[in-house]
């Protein structure tokens, strides 16, 4: 994950009694199992969305194996969504490669992850004047997302990566096999925005390596939890052919449960550009996590479920 830690979490990792962490944990059970979590489970089965074909086939994936693989214009047939989202990214491309030949001022990085160069990073407003966020908070990404989790989820994360080359460097942070330390069961979705190879520092999964998988037990998922196994230490215990690599053209969509094991970015040619989106259960903001942004834009008219994520 991208941000290791919430603000909350940060201290608690730093400074880290035992006591401190069975707070976090103990309060996240409670939201998942009797606060938060309960409500829009209950607010989800109260009125189940009706999924499409490929809306279904997504979720069936996920759930069978934690991921689900298709194109965009699968989910999202109307070519001018695509062409919104595309012209926001060649935008964010031009800014960013100017950034990195110059003076590099402005460029949104965080500490640890210096590799990857963000579109919005934490702490911003936005609205849905924003095609990504368009996407993410519209009801065919939504109902997919809450139809896998079974309550209305949260809208946790939304931005776009311009993972930079860097040949000359071993794997770090979240290029490294982990597991998401935010949710026992959440959603992520990557859709590339470039062609990517396998230089162009592919996503990597572990399918069934999620709770509740043939793989979970191997350094299984807990709130606060040790999340990345020591280094090649996966590779001994996992056979290659139970990897999933997902090199793919421009436009490629992977939904995938993170809490499973995951690693990319590890760009070593021509950089990778991809938007990205996190949807995670209330419990989630309770405890482990904050969100990204500040939604800004008007409330009224919008959808239970879509107020409900983004509030
Ligand atoms: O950049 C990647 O492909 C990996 C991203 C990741 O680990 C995450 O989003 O949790």
């Amino acid at each position: 994950m991208h941000r290791t830690k919430t603000h909350f979490a940060a201290r608690i990792n730093h400074v880290a009694s035992g006591l401190e962490r069975r707070g976090v944990r103990a309060t996240y059970k409670l939201h998942d199992r009797i606060l938060s979590n309960r409500k829009s489970r209950r607010s989800f089965s109260g009125a189940r969305p009706e999924l499409d074909d490929v809306q279904g086939r997504i979720v069936a994936e996920l759930d069978a194996d934690g991921y689900s693989l298709l194109s965009f214009s699968e989910l999202f047939a109307d070519a001018s969504t695509w062409s919104e989202v595309e012209a926001q990214a060649a935008r964010f491309v031009s800014e960013t490669g100017a950034g990195l030949a110059g003076d590099r001022e402005g460029l949104r990085v965080r500490a640890g992850k210096e590799f990857v160069v963000r579109l919005h990073s934490y702490g911003v407003e936005m609205g849905l004047d924003d095609p990504w966020f368009r996407i993410c908070a519209s009801d065919r990404m939504l109902d997919v997302a809450n139809t896998y989790l079974g309550l209305w989820s949260k809208l946790e994360y939304v931005d776009m990566w311009y993972s930079v080359p860097q040949p000359e460097k071993g794997r770090v942070s979240s290029q490294r096999w982990h597991r998401d330390f935010n949710d026992r069961r959440l959603v992520k979705a990557f859709l590339y925005l470039v062609d990517v190879d396998a230089e162009t520092g592919p996503f990597e999964y572990v399918p069934g390596s999620a709770p509740g998988g043939r793989y979970a037990d191997a350094w299984p998922w807990r709130p606060l939890g040790d999340n990345y196994p020591p280094q090649g230490e996966l590779e001994r215990r996992i056979p290659p052919e139970d990897v999933r690599t997902f090199t793919g053209r421009k436009g490629t969509l992977l939904f995938c449960n993170t809490a499973g094991f995951h690693r990319g970015g590890f760009v070593t040619a021509k950089p990778r550009v991809l938007a990205t989106v996190t949807y995670s259960s209330p419990a989630s903001l309770a405890s482990l996590t904050d969100r990204s942004y500040r939604f800004t834009g008007p409330l009224d008219g919008l959808a239970d479920p879509v107020r409900y994520a983004l509030t």
